[in-house]
C-alpha cells in the first residue's frame, strides 16, 4: 500500500491513520479493517516500528501506531479512540452492540485482546524475552525501545503467556456460547468491533498464509505460537478469524510500503 511521510500528512484534511509499514501488526490491521467495513477512506502514514518516529511525536505526543487524525482534532492514539471516532464518521455499518450490557461486555473482551496486559500485550512480551534475556543491555534500540514502552521485564514475560492461554480460553468459551445461541459473531446478534479484534490479533499466534498475508519471515516465525499458546488455540476461533477476513474485512492483507 502506498504511505505518505508524517510531514506530508500534517496538512491534509481528511482522515490520516498511522501504520506501522511493512508488517501487519494487529492493533494497525484493526484499525484498517475497521475503516474498511465502514468505507471510511484514508491517507496512510508511515510509523517505523520500533523507530525514534520523531516527527510523529511531535504531531501525535508519542511514538506508536496505529494513530487516527481526523482533521484538525486531536489524534487518537488508543484503538478505541480510534472505533469510536470511526463511529461516528461513518456510523453505518455500527461496530458496538446497541444493548448497554452487551456493549460493556464487548468492551471488556475487546480490553483482553488489544490492551495493556491483553493478549497483544502479552505475545508482544513473550517475543522480546529472548532477545532481551540474550543482549541485555546490549539489544538493537528498537527492541530496546519498544520494551521499555510496553512494560518488559522478565518477570512480565514469563507470566504473560499463561495470560495469553486464559484470554484463548475465554474467547473460545464465549464464541461456544455464541454457536449454542445460534449466532455467527463473538457478542450479540451482529458483526462487531470484537470480532475485527479476534482476526486481527490472531496472527499473533498464527499468522494467516502467506499469499493471504505476506510479511517478513522472521516475524512470521516470531509471530506462530509453540507450546501452550499454542493449544490453547481452539480451532474454532481460527475458523471464525478466517470467516471474519472472508466475509467482512477482505483478503490478501497489504501493508507492504510501494515505496
Ligand atoms: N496504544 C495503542 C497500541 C499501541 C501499540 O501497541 N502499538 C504498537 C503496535 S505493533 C507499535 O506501534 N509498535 C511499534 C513501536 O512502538 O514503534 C492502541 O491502543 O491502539
Amino acid at each position: 500500500m502506498k504511505f505518505v511521510d508524517v510531514g506530508n500528512a500534517r496538512s491534509l484534511p481528511g482522515l490520516r491513520l498511522v501504520l506501522t509499514t511493512g508488517v501487519p501488526g494487529p492493533w494497525g490491521e484493526a484499525a484498517k479493517g475497521i475503516c474498511h467495513v465502514k468505507r471510511l477512506p484514508y491517507v496512510a502514514v508511515r510509523q517505523e516500528g520500533g523507530g525514534e518516529n520523531a516527527a510523529l511525536a511531535a504531531w501525535t505526543g508519542q511514538t506508536s501506531a496505529p494513530v487516527a487524525v481526523w482533521n484538525d482534532e486531536p489524534p487518537r492514539t488508543t484503538s478505541l479512540g480510534i472505533l469510536f471516532l470511526a463511529e461516528r464518521l461513518a456510523p453505518d455499518p455500527p461496530l458496538l452492540p446497541d444493548d448497554a450490557d452487551e456493549r460493556a461486555r464487548m468492551l471488556g473482551y475487546c480490553h483482553e485482546i488489544i490492551g495493556e496486559q491483553g493478549l497483544g500485550w502479552s505475545r508482544r512480551l513473550m517475543l522480546l524475552h529472548p532477545i532481551l534475556a540474550a543482549a541485555g543491555e546490549h539489544a538493537p534500540p528498537a527492541i530496546a525501545r519498544m520494551a521499555s514502552k510496553y512494560g518488559y521485564s522478565a518477570e512480565a514475560a514469563e507470566a504473560a503467556p499463561w495470560r495469553v492461554v486464559a484470554i484463548l480460553r475465554m474467547l473460545a468459551a464465549q464464541l461456544d456460547r455464541q454457536r449454542i445461541a445460534g449466532r455467527s459473531y463473538l457478542i450479540g446478534t451482529r458483526f462487531s468491533a470484537l470480532d475485527v479484534y479476534w482476526a486481527a490479533f490472531a496472527a499473533m499466534i498464527e499468522p494467516l498464509p502467506e499469499e493471504q498475508c505476506p510479511m517478513p519471515a522472521g516475524l512470521r516465525g516470531l509471530y506462530t505460537a509453540t507450546g501452550p499458546v499454542r493449544d490453547a488455540l481452539d480451532p474454532a476461533l481460527l475458523a471464525h478469524r478466517d470467516f471474519i477476513y472472508r466475509e467482512h474485512i477482505g483478503l490478501p492483507v497489504d501493508c507492504l510500503d510501494e515505496r
